[in-house]
């Protein structure tokens, strides 16, 4: 593995995991091996899209838990407005909070500066012992790109790759472009439902005063209304 990080930052950000507690403790029996699925997203908001990639990718690689990782300053949208950290991860803890395989995680929420996946995956699997396996969840379009992320051969020798199917994006695309790359990717393709459900479709809803009902959980949408996110129309507060 290529590594950027000395040794005493990623002791720092152990100390700051171990104080927050929402990275899950793995690793323990050294003659286990254990499967950490990890859901980046900018999650503004997050929707049932994300939900039901993250539940697949659980079950179909037997994963032992899905931490979804809301990005802190993400690295491709630094020139659109983006709600605070804040805001996507309270979002992205009610969305998940009822499932007992799924983790919200402030890890790149509380990183300062920009957030590059390749150094989020450097010290997760700096973090972690051998035994536990990192799996980074991601859309079947995201793949595509990923060869062009930050350090994208870092990214490669940290983790493994799910690329989940997306309505409307062509897997043969994103095959071909990994096959294409120089770096070792390795990538398992998943078939998930197909739910064509975006984030902007979301805010364009909320703008126009529509109901989220059965797009995100309830309590996704509850946070929107009282925080007044993506403009919702004043005077308003139903779900
Ligand atoms: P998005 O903004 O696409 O997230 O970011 C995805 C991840 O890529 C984040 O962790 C970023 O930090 C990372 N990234 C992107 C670009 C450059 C770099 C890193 C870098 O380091 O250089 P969204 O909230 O829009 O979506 C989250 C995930 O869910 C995405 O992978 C997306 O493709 C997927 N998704 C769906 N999957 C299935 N069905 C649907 C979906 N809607 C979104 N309906």
């Amino acid at each position: 593995m290529v590594a950027t990080f000395a040794e005493e930052e990623v002791e720092r950000v152990v100390e700051g995991v171990v104080e927050r507690g929402d990275l899950p403790l793995l690793g323990q029996d050294p003659h286990a091996t254990y499967r950490l699925g990890i859901m980046g997203g900018t999650f503004d908001p997050i929707h049932n899209g994300h939900l039901v990639a993250a539940e697949q990718a659980f079950g179909d690689l037997g994963l032992d838990v899905v931490v979804f990782m809301p990005a802190g300053r993400p690295a491709f949208k630094l020139d659109k407005r983006v709600s605070s950290g804040e805001d996507r991860y309270a979002m992205t803890l009610l969305a998940t909070s009822d499932n007992p395989h799924f983790l919200a995680s402030r890890f790149e929420v509380d990183r300062e500066g920009v957030t590059y996946t390749a150094d989020t995956l450097e010290l997760m699997r700096r973090m972690y012992p051998e035994n536990v396996e990192l799996y980074f969840i991601t859309g079947a379009d995201a793949i595509a790109d990923i060869v062009r992320w930050r350090d994208a051969d870092r990214i490669a020798s940290c983790a493994r790759l799910v690329g989940a199917t997306r309505p409307g994006y062509d897997l043969d695309h994103a095959r071909t472009t990994i096959a294409a790359s120089p770096y070792p990717f390795d990538v398992t393709y998943l078939e998930v439902p197909a739910l064509a459900i975006s984030s902007s479709y979301l805010r364009d809803r909320v703008m126009g005063g529509q109901s989220l009902r059965y797009l995100t959980p309830d309590p996704v949408s509850g946070y929107i209304q009282k925080h007044g996110l993506y403009g919702v129309p004043h005077g308003r507060y139903e779900s």
